[in-house]
Order: C-alpha cells, then structure tokens, then sequence
C-alpha cells in the first residue's frame, strides 16, 4: 500500500523519496476542511428536518480530493453518491449539492459545465456510463480520462464486473477510483470478498494501484500516475483508495448498531484532515494560515445553510417536461391529467 504520510504527519522513506509538495499540500488540506465543513453543516440541517438525507464523505476527504486534483479540469468524472469533497473541487457549489437531498432537483449542476456527472444511486451503475462515455471519447478523438468512483460493495454488482471486463477488453480510457471505505452500509468487507479489490482488477486486464486512501498526498501521486497511463492509451486502470466510512451510511443509519467502537476509534486515529495538518506544522505553516482554512470552512457551511433557506419547491407539474428532450404526446396527455386534477384539489381546498 502506497503511503507518503503517516498517521502522526511524519514522511514515510516513499515520501521523502517522491517529496510532497508544499503547495499541494495546502491545497488538499483546504479542500478537505472545507468538505468536512459542509459535511457537518449538512448532517445539521437534516436534523433540523431541511433535508431529506444526506451521505457524508465524513474521512474519505483524501482519497476524494487527492484523485480528483491529479486529474485534469477537463477529464470527466461519473461519481457515486457521496462524492461530495470530489464535487466541491470542481467547482460546484454546496446549494447545488444540497438541491437534489432537499428534494427540490432530481440532480443539481449541469454535468457539461464543471465535467462532473450526476450521483448515481443505483450502485455501481456509473462505472458503466464511464465505461460507455469513454467509449465515445475514443470516437471523438479527445485525449479525455474518464474517472468513476464506487464503493467495496459496489464492487459486488455485476455492473461494475461488466464494465471492468469491456473498458479492459477495448482498452478503453477509463480510471476506476475504488474507495474502499471497509463497509457496504452494515456488511463489512471480510463478508464481501474474497480477495483484494486492486488483485481483481489484474484479472481483467487493468493496471491496478493500492494505496493508503487516508493519504491525501500519496492519492494526488498515485491517481497522477494512473491517469498518466489511461492517457497515454495504456488502457484502462485502477486505484483501490483504502479508507474508512465515519459516519453512518446515511442519515438514516446508526452504525452503532453493527459497527465496534474499537475500529472506529483505529480509523480516528488515523483520520486524513488531522494527519495532514501535521505534516503542514512540521513543514512550518503558520497558525494564520490554519485560523484562515477554519474560516472559510465556517463560511461554506453558513452558505450551505443560507441557500438551504432560500430553495423553493418546483411545481409538481413541471416533471412532465424532463422525461423526454422534446415533445411527447404521451407526456402532455399526463400533464393535462395531472392539471385537471390540481384543479380539482385546489377547488376543494378553497372553493
Ligand atoms: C443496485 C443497488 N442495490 C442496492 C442498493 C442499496 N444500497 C445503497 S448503498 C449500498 C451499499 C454500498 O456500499 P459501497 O459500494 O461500499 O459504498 P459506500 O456507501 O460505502 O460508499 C446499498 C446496498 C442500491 N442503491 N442499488
Ligand atoms: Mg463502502
């Protein structure tokens, strides 16, 4: 397993070897405050009942913002669910991430606009829309790397197997991101498989990474040198981030029921926020900087609160217009329907 920094911030023999950058490191240190700050704020609003659910990225921070970064603007992300400190990197605001769990969008950004697909929540299902739209890059001759994020559990589903098995059979561009956060909701990984998910991937034919997921410094490096062999046609890869899930799997989860304290507290210790900010101390960043990063954390989340407030309801009747591109006489005959019925409620609620 690659490691550049330890648990404890100090560089490991790799790390002194390959060097952190500095400013890289600054800079995946703010990113992930910020996705922490978020995170909170919006577990704290679906408490207070303004969000239906939320799924934290809550210690999977690094592996999100480490790949994410070594990619180009321009590669074309397809995400899970829970991508949220990946999202926030490219540029999408936390109104739009809060959208679609207040349940006022089906999705909240225009994938075209920041190169990041919609969460996908029929799991595992991504990796082949990856798989397809990288596909169509090849087609169109763009030297685009295609990324897709799942879960352990997701790497169950025949889907992922199936898009695994096509990228690899047409040396497709096309980077697997593999968090594996040990758990698939209650069924921890030692139920799910029998062997290492970056051994599996050598199996069918793809270049495969394993690397400490906790390690934002040590992901940017490895995802780098991934995404530099899909680029240059090497065919496609993948990159096993081993990380940890610290919250529940939702809001509507309490992993207290099925998960011991004792491993929680293993995975605290070896948390990628506070592992970082060691690694910047000893490299002699200032307590200004970090008083900064803790602010602007603040200001997101205040932002996430304020665009939570500010979110209107959609009319119910404009689902009819996104279910096909143009006009369908089906859908207008249902809109209609549904017209002459919202009339007929609204008559009866106020005569
Ligand atoms: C096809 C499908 N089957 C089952 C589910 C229910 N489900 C939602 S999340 C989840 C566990 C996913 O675990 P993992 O892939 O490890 O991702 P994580 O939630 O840990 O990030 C399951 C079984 C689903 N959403 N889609
Ligand atoms: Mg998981």
């Amino acid at each position: 397993m690659t490691q550049f920094v330890t648990p404890e911030g100090r560089l490991t023999p790799l790390g002194e070897a390959h060097g952190v950058d500095r400013e890289l490191a600054m800079t995946l240190f703010r990113d992930m405050s910020l996705a922490r700050g978020l995170d909170r704020e919006a577990v704290a609003l679906q408490r207070q009942g303004e969000l239906g659910l939320w799924l934290e990225s809550l210690g999977q921070e690094a592996a999100q913002v480490g790949s994410i970064r070594a990619l180009r603007p321009d590669d074309h992300v397809f995400p899970s669910y829970r991508e949220h400190a990946a999202a926030l990197c490219r540029g999408i605001t936390p109104s739009q991430l809060l959208a679609q769990w207040r349940g006022v969008a089906h999705a909240g950004w225009e994938p075209s606009a920041h190169a990041f697909h919609f969460y996908t929540l029929v799991l595992g299902a991504q990796t082949l829309h990856a798989t397809g739209y990288a596909m169509g890059c090849i087609l169109s001759g763009q030297d685009t790397v295609v990324a897709t994020y799942f879960g352990d559990g997701a790497a169950s589903q025949g889907d992922v197997n199936e898009a695994l098995n096509w990228a690899a059979a047409r040396g497709l561009p096309v980077l697997f991101i593999c968090q594996n956060n040990q758990w698939a909701i209650s069924t921890p990984n030692s139920r799910q498989s029998g062997s290492r998910l970056y051994q599996r991937a050598t199996g069918f034919g793809l270049r495969a990474w394993y690397v400490d997921g906790n390690d934002a410094a040590a992901v940017h490096a490895v995802t780098a040198a991934a995404a530099l062999s899909v680029r240059r046609g090497d065919g496609p890869a993948l990159v096993e981030a081993e990380t940890y899930r610290i919250g529940g799997h939702s809001t509507s989860d309490d992993p207290r029921r099925y998960r011991p304290d004792a491993e929680l507290a293993l995975w605290r210790a070896r948390d990628p926020i506070s592992r970082m900010e060691a690694f910047l101390r000893g490299q002699g960043v200032a307590q200004a900087w970090f008083d900064q990063v803790d602010a602007d954390a603040r200001e997101i989340a205040g932002q996430a609160r304020a665009a939570c407030a500010a979110m209107t309801d959609p009319d119910l009747g404009d689902l009819f217009g996104h279910v096909y591109a143009g006009h369908h006489p089906m859908m207008a005959a249902e809109k209609a329907a549904y017209d002459r019925f919202r009339a007929a409620v609204d008559s009866e609620i106020d005569p």
